[in-house]
């Protein structure tokens, strides 16, 4: 039996539009509506976020509010190691996508012994670094935090040098070696990509199920084929951006995209994914009740939770 601990975690800092933060909250709006009992089934904690860097006005243009989300990164890297020491399953539902860096540095320096794979599930690739970056906004970089990617082969930005010092200790949190080989990840509904990062994606072969690839195989296919690509993996990490689904349906999220996922296809898939017996965490994440009307994306992403955590507890 897994033993399952809910994390919360309201960081919004680095994502580009406000509102984030809500997501949870709006996530517990949504189980009481539907009066499901979820949320008295597990312990929850909360992890302290560093929202209020978005008071004191950002510093740093090509990695905006990088002091707070360096900060916020510690604090869930430090609970996720924790968690993962006591034999824990986190699942984690958070903000802004940044913090799943966090996630990923803490279940790596439970066991940097085990090598770890990433099913992340998103319309970005979440590739960008403060060289490349053409917003700032820091939701776009997780996957280059953990990889220690800088990627100055495509070189763009000039930041500041106490933009980069923070840049690297957020790559050292936990250690200073990259957490996964890049090559380690499996991307799931990938569609809005910037040049930068299709050379990194390019250059490490990293495998992207499309949403047409998606549709053509089925999803317990993908799902195969998807676990398949990281078999040499001794733990894997699921993050679902909302965002990945699409942007008919993903009003409320900050950066919605055509051509993504239905909410069938991501509960199916999610749902599938996480009865691999090496999944040792799920991450939600970018739903923003305040971009919505009546709660949708917050209602939408609490049945792919509810049925997925539910998959994971009954097959294990
Ligand atoms: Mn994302």
């Amino acid at each position: 039996m897994r033993k399952i601990k809910l994390v919360e975690v309201r960081s919004e800092i680095a994502a580009g539009t406000r509102g984030a933060s809500l997501g949870v909250d709006a996530l517990k709006i949504a189980s009481l509506d539907k009066k499901s009992n979820f949320f008295t089934q597990f312990d929850p904690i909360n992890v302290p976020d560093a929202n209020n860097f978005l008071w004191k006005g950002n510093k740093h243009p090509h990695a905006k509010y990088i002091d707070g989300v360096y900060q916020v990164l510690k604090n869930v890297y430090s609970t996720i190691e924790s968690l993962r020491l006591e034999k824990k399953f986190p699942i984690v539902l958070a903000g802004d996508h940044s913090t799943a860096a966090g996630t990923i540095m803490g279940i790596k320096a439970a066991h940097p012994e085990k090598r770890l794979g990433v099913i992340w599930i998103d319309a970005h690739a979440d590739l960008h670094t403060p060289y490349t970056t053409p917003s700032g906004n820091m939701h776009g970089m997780p996957l280059a935090m953990v990889a220690q990617l800088d990627n100055l082969e495509c070189k763009v930005n000039q930041p500041l040098a106490e933009t980069l010092s923070y840049w690297e200790k957020i790559k050292k949190i936990g250690g200073d070696s990259p957490k996964i080989d890049p090559r380690d990840v499996v991307f799931i509904s990938v569609r809005d990509t910037e040049e930068p990062e299709d050379f990194l994606i390019k250059k490490y072969g990293i495998k992207n199920f499309s949403t047409a690839e998606v549709r053509q195989l089925g999803i317990s296919k993908v799902a195969q084929e998807a676990l398949q690509t990281l078999k040499d993996c001794d733990q894997l990490y699921i993050s679902f951006d909302v965002d990945s689904l699409d942007s008919s349906i993903s009003v409320g999220t900050g950066t919605p995209v055509p051509n993504g996922l239905t909410v069938e296809e991501a509960i199916q898939l999610n749902a599938e994914l996480i009865k691999d017996k090496r999944v040792c965490c799920w991450e939600i994440v970018e739903v923003n009740p305040t971009l919505d009307t009546e709660n949708t994306m917050a209602e939408i992403a609490f049945d792919v939770l509810e049925i997925t955590t539910k998959s994971l507890v009954d097959n294990f």
